[in-house]
């Protein structure tokens, strides 16, 4: 069963941030997911563009970039300037006034356009965003941090989701405590990719590559 994994970077070690990268990368993680948090939109600051920008020249894989801030497209222009093309933004709707806007601004610059969809928010909300899209963050917490409990509600988010997905052309993404029993179960039901945060990567006692290849070969 092919599924990707991303590494949630917010997660990592910042005082031995290369190395993290190295290991990562070598370690079989198939993108970096970089969380950029303004303190308005969410009421945290995660990481920013200097963050991006070191890990952009520290590793050849792609990026997933989690805009959590308010109106990026007063932003974005020097988001996309630090990235490659080919590497994936994600806006959240509801902080943009015209978020097909700001979409299509992300195509034209050869990224790849996603939405990330917040627990409380419905697909119904952002059905006609899904034609414009090629990948859904479905968030499985509030978003702004680390380390929260998985909202069981989000289930019938993704049981819609994944009835949508091939019709329209979209994937769909898992971020938020995102444990081994989650992939077992969604993986298989068309889930394409899951960001790795506390809940499996970070913070343990296994190697990053050995965590990586158990959850691959469904060992955990
Ligand atoms: C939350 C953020 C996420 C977290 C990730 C952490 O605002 O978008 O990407 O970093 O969910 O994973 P975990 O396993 O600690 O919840
Ligand atoms: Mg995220």
């Amino acid at each position: 069963m092919e599924f990707e994994l991303m590494a949630s970077m917010m997660c990592a070690d910042f005082s031995n941030l290369g190395e993290e990268v190295r290991m990562l990368d070598e370690g079989g993680i198939d993108s970096f997911h970089i969380d950029i948090m303004d303190g308005r939109y969410v009421p945290n600051f995660a990481m920013s563009l200097n963050d991006l920008r070191v890990i952009r020249n520290l590793t050849k894989k792609p990026l997933d970039v989690h805009l959590m801030v308010e109106h990026p497209i007063n932003t974005i222009e020097l988001f996309m300037e630090s990235l490659h093309k080919g590497d994936t933004i994600y806006i959240h709707p509801e902080a943009e006034y015209h978020p097909s806007t700001t979409l299509q601004k992300i195509i034209n610059g050869g990224f790849i356009p996603g939405i990330a969809i917040n627990p409380g928010t419905s697909v119904e909300t952002v059905q006609m965003m899904l034609r414009i899209v090629k990948k859904v963050l479905v968030m499985s917490v509030n978003p702004g941090n680390a380390g929260q409990m998985f909202l069981p509600y989000v289930r019938e988010k993704y049981d819609q989701l994944l009835k949508y997905k091939d019709s329209m052309d979209f994937d769909i993404y898992w971020d938020g405590a995102c444990s081994a029993d989650k992939i077992r179960e969604y993986a298989p039901l068309g889930v394409k990719g899951f960001v790795l945060g506390t809940s499996l990567l970070f913070g343990k006692s296994r190697s990053y590559g050995d965590t990586i290849k158990r959850i691959r070969e469904m060992k955990f």
